[in-house]
């Protein structure tokens, strides 16, 4: 496959509902398509990281300026046998995943159309009933919070996550756990909110039995991690630390939590997501794929990533019907009794809503 177009597009669209976590308020989303064009097939890829630094170091800005200025300009005209070819040209270039992943997963729907075959069995994947929990953003006082997730788990969700942060914590979380049925798995999300200091609130929280917490302390943070495991039984799961595989072996011997959220993104791709399902199946740490509030183009990836074997926990891969009144793909992803299935067609399996597209456009690139 010889890459002789690439075209970059910065969308924006609204959320249906505005989405607060511990670093910001999300009211509406900017992503970058990658598309990757090649003699006559086109495959594509979404830059899901944040408007702002408040997840990680990425933006919508600096993505666009990576693309265009480091990654372009070394991957058009070049060729590939199989996407896994990029990794030398991605590797040395430092950081920004989710930048380097919007053109990698592009070129893997280019490579499984070529090939063919649905994206999801393009990447191995073996699993087709996959499990979907919500996450659900901090609402205005716990009532808010017990009716709002009374009514996602009548809509059947897997699993329902938390997102909370200091002084919206242990009342929150009680409040959904006595709203909910016992059954219902419940978790939280801190987004890196906490730090050792705030032993007493982690300690209460531990107390009311959730599947598991997310992410509790630093970004960047897998030693206090391991120092808080020791004091809870609630496991905790690790999201923003994660950027490899080597990752997670660091988390495995270091003890720092034994659930991993992967994010497609944030790890540079499906190659080295499927090197973590991998490991996580080998070494018994529990998986699933996290989300971005990605667009459709995003969450068809995340979809087909999820059906490798190792995911074993219910992923944030809600319907598009949760975030926009009407998503860029056809079909939508859909959720019947929290299920979601791969899609069957060709490479990623979705059909682009062209004018949709081009009415949510801020900007397009086009290199030839
Ligand atoms: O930490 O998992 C997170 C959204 C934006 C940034 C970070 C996170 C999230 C979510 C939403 O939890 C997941 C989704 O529904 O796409
Ligand atoms: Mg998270």
């Amino acid at each position: 496959m010889k890459i002789d177009r690439i075209e970059l597009r910065e969308i924006r669209m609204e959320l249906k509902n505005s989405f607060e976590t511990s670093f910001g308020v999300t009211t509406e989303r900017r992503m970058v398509l990658v598309s990757v064009y090649s003699e006559g097939l086109f495959g594509i890829g979404e830059v899901a990281c944040g408007e702002t630094p408040g997840y990680n170091h990425e933006t919508t800005d600096t993505a666009w300026s990576i693309l265009e200025d480091v990654i372009v300009p070394r991957v058009l005209g070049k060729s590939f046998e199989h996407p896994s070819d990029l990794e030398p040209v991605l590797h040395p270039i430092r950081g920004n995943h989710f930048t380097k992943a919007g053109l990698e997963m592009a070129v893997w729907d280019l490579a499984a159309k070529a090939a063919n075959m649905p994206l999801w069995k393009y990447l191995g994947g073996v699993q087709t009933e996959l499990p979907v929990g919500i996450s659900v953003g901090i609402k205005k006082s716990p009532e808010a919070l017990a009716e709002f997730v009374i009514e996602q788990e009548a809509l059947g969700y897997k699993r329902i996550k938390l997102k909370i942060g200091p002084g919206r914590d242990v009342a929150f979380v009680t409040a959904a756990r006595a709203a909910l049925k016992p059954t219902t798995k419940l978790t939280s999300d801190a987004n890196s909110a906490y730090t050792l200091a705030d032993l007493e609130v982690l300690k209460a929280l531990d107390g009311i039995g959730m599947q598991y917490m997310e992410q509790p302390l630093e970004y960047d943070d897998l030693v206090d991690h391991a120092t808080l495991q020791k004091q809870i039984k609630t496991p905790i799961c690790l999201d923003e630390p994660i950027h490899s595989v080597g990752d997670v072996r660091k988390a495995k011997e270091l003890g720092s939590g034994s659930v991993i959220n992967l994010k497609l993104g944030r790890v540079g791709g499906h190659l080295e997501s499927q090197r973590i399902a991998k490991y996580c199946l080998e070494n018994g740490i529990d998986l699933w794929a996290g989300g971005m509030l990605e667009s459709g183009v995003g969450r068809a990836h995340n979809v087909a990533m999820q059906t490798q074997a190792g995911f074993t926990l219910a992923s944030d891969t809600a319907p598009s019907s949760r975030y926009w009144s009407e998503d860029i793909i056809e079909p939508e992803i859909v959720m019947v009794n929290g299920i979601t299935h791969p899609l069957e067609g060709i490479g990623l399996g979705v059909n682009l809503k062209n004018d949709l597209i081009h009415t949510f456009t801020a900007r397009v690139a086009t290199f030839k």
